[in-house]
């Protein structure tokens, strides 16, 4: 089925809208049985890569050079880090820093989002240790003085950490109370639900399965419509000074 050529997809220099009808698969170096939608990355001015990892029972990521953030949206993996095995099921999730040794695979046909950003280390200050959890045990936290909006936080809000990954629940009809404009850039995959995502001067609708990429300062707004809530998981770059990482 073609639809002459037209799309919700939107590409512009300071975000990006991915919808699947675009999706292109590929298969990323280490891969078995698994294959990568890459969302994002360098090559369109990032500072990290995201993509979403397609399984199948037995399939395994390759390596990286990075950390590495993995989300299950649905189906489940294990990681085997430091001789140690865990499990991970739909809404679980890790953080393994950079460097160090571990295996995704998968024991269910899934769905992983997976973001890789290289460490900016602070002098004094030790890297994170790995983590493994899921998003169920993490409690939530009204955005400002909304409850229509509640935030989890899934990563320590702790200095060594320099990105930061959070799910964001909207009631219907809820919003941000404010037309964002920062130095963060995201990375955002639809969850559940839908609504209307102002990115730059456009006004977009958006729907589960959807990837937005914001780059800095670029002015972002969103509004849930719909009769069930809209879920989304974001990532952001945290903790850093603007000049890290720009001169020698
Ligand atoms: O954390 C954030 O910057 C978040 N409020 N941004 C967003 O939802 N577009
Ligand atoms: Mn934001």
């Amino acid at each position: 089925m073609h639809n002459f050529g037209r799309t919700r997809s939107s590409q512009q220099p300071n975000h990006l809208l991915l919808t699947p009808d675009t999706f292109v698969r590929t298969v990323l170096p280490g891969m078995k049985a698994c294959s990568a939608i890459v969302h994002v990355g360098p090559a369109l001015g990032a500072r990290f890569t995201q993509y979403t990892a397609e399984f199948e029972v037995g399939g395994e990521l390759g390596g990286t050079s990075a950390q590495r953030f993995i989300f299950v949206i649905d189906g489940g993996v294990k990681i085997e880090v430091e001789g140690k095995s865990s499990e991970l099921s739909a809404r679980g999730y890790a953080y393994l820093p950079q460097g160090l040794q571990h295996r995704v695979s998968a024991t269910k046909v899934s769905r992983v989002a997976v973001m890789e950003k290289p460490y900016q280390a602070l002098d004094s200050v030790k890297p994170p240790q790995w983590i493994v959890s899921s998003e169920d045990a993490v409690s939530p936290h009204p955005l400002g003085d909304d409850p229509a909006l509640q935030v989890k936080c899934l990563l320590p809000d702790e200095m060594n950490f320099d990105f930061a990954v959070n799910t964001m629940v909207y009631q219907p009809g809820a919003a941000l109370s404010m037309v964002e404009m920062h130095i963060m850039e995201h990375g955002l995959i639809m969850l559940e639900g839908g609504g209307i995502y102002r990115l730059g001067d456009s006004w977009y609708p958006v729907t589960a399965g959807d990837f937005i990429w914001m780059g800095p300062w670029c002015p972002q707004w969103f509004g849930a419509i719909g009769k069930v809530p809209a879920k989304y998981l974001i990532y952001k770059d945290w903790n850093r000074h603007p000049l890290a990482g720009s001169h020698p």
